[in-house]
């Protein structure tokens, strides 16, 4: 009776502060949990339990450490002990508390769910119906029936003008263009998440049309983009066009209204090679039988690409959509031969020079990740198990128990892909070790981006109690609603500040993040961004529900 009265005390006496930090979709019963705050001097906390109404912890603030990239210094609440499900919430007195909480076995599903079904959302050519989108319902635009040879990519066999047909495919972000180089990683993290996690797939759904079908949800949605991918070709030589673009970004306007001519812009070696790598993928999982025009249309990009082994990616003076432009192609090749042979079962491995955090332009860290997944093996093993050492002890010295800062390389454009990135490297580490440090380091990145971060965010739209209402994607700007398409995480913050946008709320990189619809470089949304957070959310609940934390 005296803990009831004591915990209702509390509820009525304090406020909600905002200035918790935690992953707001909650904690896993047998994961860290952890929350920080920005005062120094404090020495304890409590958790009250909800459910129970009572306080069942009692814990001692960890000393407060100064975080370089945030500019500040934060204590740590740890109280991983907490096992059991329900609802609960943190006070610490002369500070506040923090809202309800869950601890549950698999409290992020529906944010799993969110994170695929936003590539729905993101259909080229695809109207969005009631039945499907809910309120996000719109008009189906851009069918890419008639694109034209642009004349950066003319040539003998089609003509400047010519007239293609290119449909399908995911827009690539807030913009909406299609690019094959930033499809290429997206569609390997997704294809890996269920490469790794089909058992949890085979069931997930997420109320597509191709739902009820006899495939999962998420293979339907990466053959939506597939089927673009392989139009990409021209069938005359094999090579790949770089994009399906118009010459200038669109206006924040509706996908009908943005009607603008779309071209085939250019062939590229990165292309090619991204292409084939991804279409090798596709081939040796046979998820969608044993269809051989997928391996056919790889070699053929191969060939191409050894004909023009260095045809590196520039716009063309007129075009001024993304550009994706990569001046090392080095991990490109290493990438596609990689999949190229472990899909023929023949030819020779090769050595990954660089094991960073893959990113759009930074393709060889995945060529590693396949061949460990395959073959158990990597000449590159030791190079990849040092960069991910280097991962998990930045994760365990930490103040915000969060691997982000390992390197300079993660707070760039699109931050947030890098801490799931880091995790989708975590994962494997485990996968080889079973070593649950690793589990733990990439728990602390799902976190960060779910709200255990300096800024407060929880980035993914339509989820915590605090998140992205105004990003930077056509569709949720130009419709009439207030809250944005749901499931989309936010590129997140970096101090680059390219889009000369006013406001942004410090000049440190881990908080140089803007809610606002101006801010293209910390607050747009981008297919590469969502692929590795379905990897990470679908690994955490995967490993969460198998007992393996
Ligand atoms: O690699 C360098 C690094 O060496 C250097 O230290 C650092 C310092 O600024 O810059 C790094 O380059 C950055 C590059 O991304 C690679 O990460 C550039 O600054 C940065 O401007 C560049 O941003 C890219 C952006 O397009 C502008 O080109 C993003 O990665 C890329 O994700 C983004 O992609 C856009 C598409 O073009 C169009 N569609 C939307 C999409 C998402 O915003
Ligand atoms: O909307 C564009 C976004 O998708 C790109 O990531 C970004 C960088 O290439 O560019 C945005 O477009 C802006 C353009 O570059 C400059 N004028 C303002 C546009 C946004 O409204």
């Amino acid at each position: 009776m005296k803990s009831i009265v004591f915990a209702l005390l509390l509820i009525s006496s304090q406020i909600i502060a905002q200035n918790f930090y935690y992953n707001q979709l909650g904690f896993i019963s047998k994961g860290k949990k952890h929350i920080l705050i920005d005062k120094t001097d404090l020495y304890e906390f409590s958790v009250i339990s909800v459910t129970k109404h009572k306080k069942v912890y009692s814990g001692t603030i960890v000393p407060s450490k100064y975080w370089n990239s945030a500019g500040a210094a934060y204590a740590l609440l740890d109280f991983s002990e907490i096992t059991e499900p329900g609802e609960y919430y943190v006070s610490v007195l002369d500070y506040g508390r923090s809202d309800n909480f869950v601890i549950g076995l698999m409290p992020y599903h529906d944010v799993l769910k969110a994170s695929v079904k936003a590539f729905y959302f993101n259909r080229a050519g695809c109207e969005i119906t009631k039945e499907f989108g809910g309120e996000y319902a719109r008009a189906a635009g851009h069918p890419d029936t008639k694109v034209m040879i642009h004349s950066s990519a003319a040539d003998k066999n089609r003509k400047e003008g010519t007239i293609v047909s290119s449909p399908k495919g995911w827009y690539d972000a807030g913009d909406y263009n299609k690019y094959i180089v930033n499809s290429g990683i997206s569609m390997y993290e997704l294809l890996l998440s269920y490469d790794h996690f089909n058992t949890l797939f085979d069931t997930l759904n997420l109320n597509i049309p191709e739902s009820g079908n006899d495939q999962a949800d998420l293979l339907d949605e990466i053959k939506w983009n597939l089927d673009w991918m392989m139009t990409m070709q021209d069938p005359n030589d094999g090579g790949v066009y770089h994009k399906l673009s118009t010459e200038n970004f669109s206006g924040h306007v509706r996908t009908d209204e943005a009607t603008a001519q779309r071209y085939m812009i250019k062939k590229s070696t990165a292309a090619a090679l991204d292409l084939a790598a991804v279409l090798a993928y596709v081939s040796r999982l046979k998820l969608y039988g044993q269809n051989p025009i997928y391996m056919k249309a790889a070699g053929r990009a191969m060939a191409w690409s050894k004909e023009n082994p260095q045809m590196k990616f520039k716009n063309p003076e007129t075009v001024k959509t993304g550009e994706y432009g990569d001046t090392n192609l080095g991990d490109e090749w290493n990438w596609a031969n990689t999949e190229m042979r472990l899909a023929l079962g023949k030819g020779k491995a090769v050595k990954v020079d660089n094991c960073g955090v893959p990113s759009w332009n930074s393709v060889g860290t995945l060529a590693v990740i396949s061949e460990l997944s395959k073959e158990g093996n990597s000449k590159s093993k030791d190079a990849f198990m040092k960069e991910i050492d280097k991962i998990q002890t930045t994760y365990e010295s930490s103040v915000f128990k969060v691997s982000m800062g390992h390197n300079n390389g993660d707070f760039n454009w699109g931050s947030n892909s890098s801490a799931t990135n880091q995790g989708i490297m975590l994962i494997q580490a485990y996968r080889i070790t079973k070593d649950k440090k690793y589990l733990y380091a990439a728990q602390g990145l799902l976190d960060y981006v779910l709200g255990k971060n300096p800024t407060g965010y929880c980035y993914v739209t339509g989820f915590g109690t605090k998140s992205p209402m105004n990003i930077h994607h056509r569709p949720s700007i130009s419709d009439d609603i207030e809250a944005p398409v749901p499931g989309f995480i936010a590129g997140g913050p970096q101090n680059g500040k390219q889009d000369r946008c006013v406001g942004y709320p410090s000049n440190y990189p881990a908080k140089c993040y803007l809610d606002a619809v101006c801010s293209y470089s910390t607050n747009e949304i981008a297919i590469n961004w969502n692929a590795p957070l379905v990897y990470l959310l679908a690994a955490i609940e995967f490993y969460s529900v198998s007992g393996a934390f």
